[in-house]
């Protein structure tokens, strides 16, 4: 899954280069001596990054709307007995007491960390994040400051927010909450209580990799995995608070201030989708990047397309070079599935594949170029159009090499 150089020199050529420079050092420039190296495409994909950076991230509430709340926290020691519970105040409207969702996606070494927190005594939140066109998304990664939910759902989406299926379900009890089978129990199952467990009562994890068994051995650029891996929108439905069991110890606190959500980052790990033909991406058009205290990077949605394909995802190949079908490149295998070029003799600019030549020249070529220029025709432009003459003196691929009869 981490191919990235989309060209890569073999080993024969290395080794080869290497004696002609060698070679030529030796000879003190009395003999000249060219290299010729043999490039092997191979297939790759853009680098990995937060796709939560430079977007922005949507919560049903935040912490301190209305007016100024007050909340406590409890913390334990890594032996799990209590610290004493902190209580501060939070207001959305003052800076230096607000929580807002972006929050979640600042940087992760960020001191002191920030979080976003939700209102108070509710039990459903959503945390949500769009994306401007389709992405690969690899793992999420949350870091809860309040204790996790005792059950959420982790959902993407691939048409913008029409349809929602779930990735993962997440529960102290998979079948009280969701009647699901546990994943701890049952290899592959939708739910898990792994990340539900009321310690720690703050920093808990909650992790998610969508390339995990039963997906883990496939093709990243297969459909099968391509299916699992692409989202234009995540979202996580945080569907029941859980409370530190530190609380039952301290009477003194009212309940409700205890109760909310709170996340230090929201981490979705992910890359641009170009079907392993490409290894860097440009802003998709009309995106607009939402101010980031992050250093790292933005994660943008544009293709910069090789292996003569084109289109935003590298989804078709480029213009003349539909010789043979497009493909993905093969993520296991490496091979890169180049789109090659029409034999158009130099008279088009584009071409189409077409089933039947392609079958009838027993699957090795079935491009049919586009209107042919130059006064020339046929599938390959190969011939001078009726009331034009071949000239022999100069190159068929020349652009006056079919003249008109007189
Ligand atoms: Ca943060």
């Amino acid at each position: 899954m981490t191919v990235q150089l989309c060209v890569s020199l073999t080993m024969e050529t290395l080794l080869s280069l290497l004696a002609v420079l060698t070679a030529s050092a030796l000879a003190t420039g009395t003999n000249t001596r060219t290299a010729i190296v043999y490039h092997r495409e191979k297939a790759c994909n853009p680098r990995m990054g937060n796709l939560a950076i430079g977007r922005s991230l949507w919560t049903d509430t935040v912490c301190g709307t209305n007016n100024t709340e007050l909340y406590c926290t409890y913390t334990e020691y890594p032996d799990q007995t209590c610290k004493e519970p902190k209580c501060d105040k939070c207001n959305a409207a003052v800076h230096r007491l607000s929580h807002p969702a972006s929050a979640m996606a600042d940087s992760t070494f960020r001191i002191p960390r920030t979080w976003w927190q939700s209102a108070r005594d509710i039990q459903r939140e959503i945390i949500q994040l769009n994306l401007e066109t389709i992405f690969f998304f690899t793992h999420l990664i949350m870091v809860f400051k309040s204790p996790r939910p005792a059950a959420m759902v982790l959902e993407g989406s691939q048409d913008f927010g029409l349809s929602w299926r779930p990735y993962k379900y997440f529960a102290t009890n998979c079948t009280d909450s969701f009647k699901l089978e546990d994943d701890v129990q049952v290899k592959g199952a939708l739910c898990t209580s792994r990340y539900s467990q009321a310690f720690p009562c703050s920093g808990g994890e909650v992790i998610y990799r969508t390339m995990s068994p039963p997906y883990s051995a496939v093709d990243p650029y297969s459909e099968k995995a391509q299916d699992q891996l692409k989202i234009t929108n995540l979202r996580v439905q945080l569907l029941k608070q859980q409370s530190c069991p530190c609380q039952n110890k301290n009477l003194d606190i009212k309940p409700q201030s205890l109760a909310h959500y709170a996340v230090y980052d929201f981490i979705v790990k992910g890359s641009c989708f170009c079907n392993g033909h490409a290894d860097h991406c440009t802003p998709t058009e009309g995106f607009r990047q939402v101010r980031t205290t992050s250093k790292l990077q933005v994660v943008h949605g544009r293709c910069v397309c090789k292996h003569n394909t084109a289109g935003p995802h590298c989804e078709r190949c480029a213009p003349l070079y539909n010789d043979q079908p497009w493909k993905a490149a093969n993520g296991k295998t490496g091979e890169a599935n180049v789109c090659e070029k029409c034999k158009c003799n130099d008279h088009a600019d584009s071409c189409h594949f077409d089933m039947d030549v392609w079958l009838t020249s027993g699957n090795r070529s079935g491009g049919v170029c586009d209107n042919c220029q130059h006064n020339t025709e046929g599938i390959r432009c190969q011939r001078c159009k009726p009331g034009f003459y071949r000239d022999l003196k100069i190159p068929f691929s020349s652009s006056d090499a079919c003249k008109e009869t007189r």
